[in-house]
């Protein structure tokens, strides 16, 4: 089963997306996405200037070993560029490999643990009246579990809150959209939000918030305590997570369950907040920690810890990695929750699938291998467009995480 040929799709179906495709020389195709947003096309040239000329001929079933010789044979070790690229080669040779023995991939990961994958969704609203409309629909289409974000008052434009309705996509053409923010406006505001959606839709709903990196410690510390009354499932990204150190101060203050590490790429990473049971979930993606042979490690790790998995699930995240994290979370122990948002129809299109959505919960479908496809001659019609996600600045102009 030796990988034959190896090529970089890189398409704009609604948002940009970085496809490898892996073939077998008996025929067989596998896919990974190897989209970093923002920053997709230098994964795309470290898949083809450096990785792809050194997969030539190499046994599609090695997958542990191709996953250590990408990884420590490079000598320069971890980083996005680097773990998205290996992520992408991983994904395709376990797509390759259940496709081979007929089976859908979370058989070969142990098989499922469970029936289905509970899924949340992103509902976002200029204000409070707005954000409680926009879960109420979500609650409509049968969700269980919703993320809510709301724009704060005196605020233009806040994280989390479409252009449209129903629409996530805060990259924008050629240059970064500029926004603004308050964290004091913020830490004011958000207990109300929560306090209104507690009230309208009562304890049974899992309410989830993102605060995207920008508060610091103590910040953070207070927020979780003053929405400790309204159950939060967790709150994500509290403060930029470089720091693990920081999580020991929140963590003294509050009971608000913590989730962290959409950002983040390796195990290195994760080690700190899992040993000191510092976090409750961890975001961790297939697609931007290293594929699903290094995210099954970095699940196992956290659960001699009680830590979840919680993957980061966004709509610059493709099919295939939405398909892979299913797969994965269908099969792994330690499963918390997937983050979801359905695709623009154009992405849909390009990459056809097998995952389905009920009542709430997810299934990565059962046709061999990660159950999703592209549609090449489609993905041609969608040209690359250069795209940057948003800077922050605070009130007075000082750059701030976005
Ligand atoms: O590319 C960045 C987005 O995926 C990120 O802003 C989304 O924070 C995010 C989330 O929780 O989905
Ligand atoms: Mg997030």
């Amino acid at each position: 089963m030796k990988i034959a040929d190896a090529k970089v799709i890189v398409c704009s179906p609604g948002r940009n997306f970085v496809t490898l495709k892996l073939t077998t020389a008996d025929g067989i195709s596998g896919l990974g996405d190897a989209t970093l947003n923002g920053r997709e096309l230098a994964v795309a040239s470290y898949l083809n200037d450096h990785v792809l000329p050194l997969l030539a001929g190499r046994d599609a079933r090695r997958i542990e070993d191709t996953w250590q010789y990408l990884y420590k044979g490079a000598y320069w070790r971890r980083g996005p560029v680097t773990m998205t690229a290996i992520a992408a080669v991983d994904m395709a040779l376990w797509d390759i490999r259940a496709k081979s023995l007929g089976v859908p991939l979370y058989e070969l990961l142990g098989g499922a643990s469970r029936e289905a994958v509970l899924v949340y969704g992103h509902a976002g609203g200029a204000t409070i009246d707005d954000t409680v409309a926009a879960v109420s629909r979500f609650l409509q289409q049968g969700y269980q579990a919703v993320r809510a974000q709301s724009g704060i008052p005196g605020l233009d434009a806040t994280y989390g809150v479409g252009k449209a309705k129903g629409v996530y996509e805060p990259a924008t053409k050629d240059a970064p959209q500029e926004t603004a923010w308050s964290s004091a406006m913020y830490l004011n505001f958000v207990p109300e939000l929560f306090a209104r959606l507690r009230k309208e839709f009562g304890p049974g709903v899992h309410l989830l918030h993102d605060v995207h990196h920008r508060l610091t410690p103590i910040e953070a510390a207070r927020l979780g305590q003053a929405l400790e009354p309204y159950h939060l499932f967790w709150l994500e990204d509290p403060v930029p997570a470089e720091l693990p150190d920081g999580f020991r101060l929140i963590r003294q203050h509050t009971t608000t369950p913590l989730a962290v590490g959409e950002v983040f790429n390796s195990i290195y990473d994760c080690q700190q907040l899992l040993r000191e049971q510092l976090i409750d979930y961890l975001r961790a993606t297939v697609v931007h920690a290293g594929g699903i042979s290094h995210l099954r490690k970095i699940a196992h790790l956290a659960e001699l810890f009680h830590v979840r998995t919680g993957c980061h699930g966004a709509t610059d995240l493709s099919p295939v990695s939405l398909a892979a994290a299913l797969h994965f979370d269908l099969s792994i122990h330690n499963f918390g929750i997937q983050e979801y948002m359905p695709h623009a129809a154009a992405t849909d299109e390009v990459f056809p699938h097998a995952y389905r959505f009920r009542e709430g919960m997810m299934h990565p479908g059962d046709a061999p291998g990660l159950g999703v496809e592209i549609d090449e001659a489609k993905a041609a019609a969608f040209p690359y467009q250069r795209a940057y996600l948003p800077v922050n600045r605070l009130l007075d102009g000082t750059l701030h995480s976005w």
